[in-house]
């Protein structure tokens, strides 16, 4: 390992134990495909897709080679009242991956960005088409939404919400829908639980009443907390009650899109067509940040053309909505996905995923094992008095062992990017099965 030329001292890392980390911290300095390296030269297995977002690997030349390309020929573009072509073309292709009757797109830079443009489109639709007393913002108990204040109020994690006060101030949250007694171990999506959906009509709407109600916000499977996947006929549920009550739907796709669950977005997977669909991380293979909000036409006209001719109709935006270079790495990344048919490729090698990791039951610790498409969450019974602890401790083993897995509170999370080998699969799981022996 070479000598360090920087300190420790001056960056504060984010959800990050800064006292622990620093006092042994682990470096990564490069990436190609499936591999980190380490400062001291190992090669770690990522089976974590970064953070849910190198979906097609690592160090792509096609995608390095047109980002490359656009800082040589312009390397930013102001956003309002100027266009540049890349833009457009992505927004054609997102529209064209996109499920339903959703077509237009509005771009931001962060997962967060993109659900405050939601949430904010939903509320100005409301007003536009005379509904302005629908402020009421719904999300789900163990939601994560990003780190806003409007994320984190409709979020539904403890931790991200207690120390910073009041939020937004009209929200409510439905039920999440983990449930061990009912669910541990389940394939793919659970049987029980589509009637926690109708929370929203029995409780949330008879509290608020529909008509001061503007949108529900969920991820259509919550990555973030673990690995929650929905109920066979929970989403399709809610729409019925969101239809029936004129309230809008967004997925949260910023985890689930590209490929995670078998196509472009978890809204195919399922099913269930939102009104909105916010999208993040794997739309440039998480080399240059880039985010967005895809919507359906009904909600773009309203807003539109409710505003007089020549007048800026949605005053939001930032500096770097649709950056050239990041489009640029968008353009290649959605052109990636689709020669190297990579969604097909998540649905083929799910079944090997699905088997590897439903092994873990019956080992040491594992009280759940659930997962969808290449993303699964592994449960382990906490140790007394020391909630997260355990897991902790198995994802410091595994680094050791050369593979990097995600823990939130006590739940493994495994989502590899979209050309994992069985071979790299059986090496990601039989690693966090000798872990999860040898732990105690
Ligand atoms: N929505 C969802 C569903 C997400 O998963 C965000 C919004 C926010 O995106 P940005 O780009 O602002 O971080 C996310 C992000 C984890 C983990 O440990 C997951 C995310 C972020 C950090 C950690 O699972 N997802
Ligand atoms: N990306 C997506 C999602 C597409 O649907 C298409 C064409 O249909 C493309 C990219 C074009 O890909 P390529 O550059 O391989 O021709």
């Amino acid at each position: 390992m070479k000598p360090r030329d920087y300190s420790l001292d001056s960056l504060w890392m984010p959800f990050t134990a800064n006292r622990q980390f620093k006092s042994a911290p682990r470096m990564f300095v490069a990436a190609k495909d499936m591999h980190f390296t380490t400062d001291d030269g190992r090669q770690v297995l990522d089976g974590t897709s970064g953070l849910w977002c190198v979906n097609a690997g690592h160090g792509r030349a096609r995608i390095i080679d047109a980002i490359k390309r656009q800082l040589d020929t312009m390397d930013y573009c102001p956003p309002f009242q100027i266009g540049h072509p890349t833009e457009f073309r992505v927004a054609d292709l997102l529209r064209d991956l996109a499920p339903g009757d959703l077509n237009h797109v509005f771009f931001a830079n962060s997962g967060s960005e993109a659900v405050d443009t939601a949430l904010k489109i939903a509320l100005a639709y409301q007003r536009a088409r005379g509904e302005g007393q629908r402020t009421v913002l719904v999300g789900r108990e163990r939601g994560y939404h990003g780190v806003g204040f409007g994320g984190i109020s409709v979020g539904g994690i403890p931790a991200n919400r207690k120390a910073y006060g009041s939020m937004l101030p009209r929200v409510d949250h439905l039920p999440h829908t983990h449930n061990l007694e009912k669910n541990a171990f389940s394939r793919g999506q659970p049987a029980w639980g589509a009637h926690l959906a109708d929370e929203l009509e029995t409780r949330i709407i008879a509290l608020h009443d529909a008509s001061n109600i503007a949108a529900v916000i969920v991820e259509p499977a919550a990555g973030s907390t673990g690995v929650l996947i929905p109920p066979v006929g929970y989403l399709q549920r809610l729409r019925q009650i969101c239809d029936k009550y004129g309230l809008l739907l967004i997925f949260d796709e910023v985890i689930t899109g590209f490929g995670r669950t078998g196509h472009a977005f978890a809204a195919e997977t399922f099913g269930v067509i939102p009104d909105m669909i916010t999208f993040a991380k794997g739309v440039t293979n998480a080399t240059i940040p880039l985010s967005g909000v895809i919507v359906r036409p009904d909600i773009h006209d309203t807003i539109v053309n409710n505003a007089p001719p020549g007048m800026v109709e949605l005053f939001h935006g930032y500096t770097y909505s649709g950056h050239p270079v990041a489009t640029a790495a968008a353009e290649a990344t959605l052109g990636l996905y689709h020669e190297e048919k990579l969604f097909e490729r998540s649905r083929s090698v799910a079944p090997y995923f699905e088997n590897a990791v439903h092994a873990f039951k019956g080992l040491p610790h594992v009280i759940d094992v659930r997962n969808y498409g290449l993303m699964a969450g592994i449960e382990l019974e906490p140790r007394a008095g020391k909630p997260g602890a355990r897991a902790f401790d198995a994802f410091l083993r595994c680094f050791e062992k050369g593979v990097l897995v995600r823990v939130t509170g006590d739940i493994i999370a495994l989502s590899p990017p979209l050309v994992i080998s069985n071979q790299q699969i059986d090496q990601l799981t039989g690693t966090l099965a000798e872990v999860l022996k040898a732990i105690d």
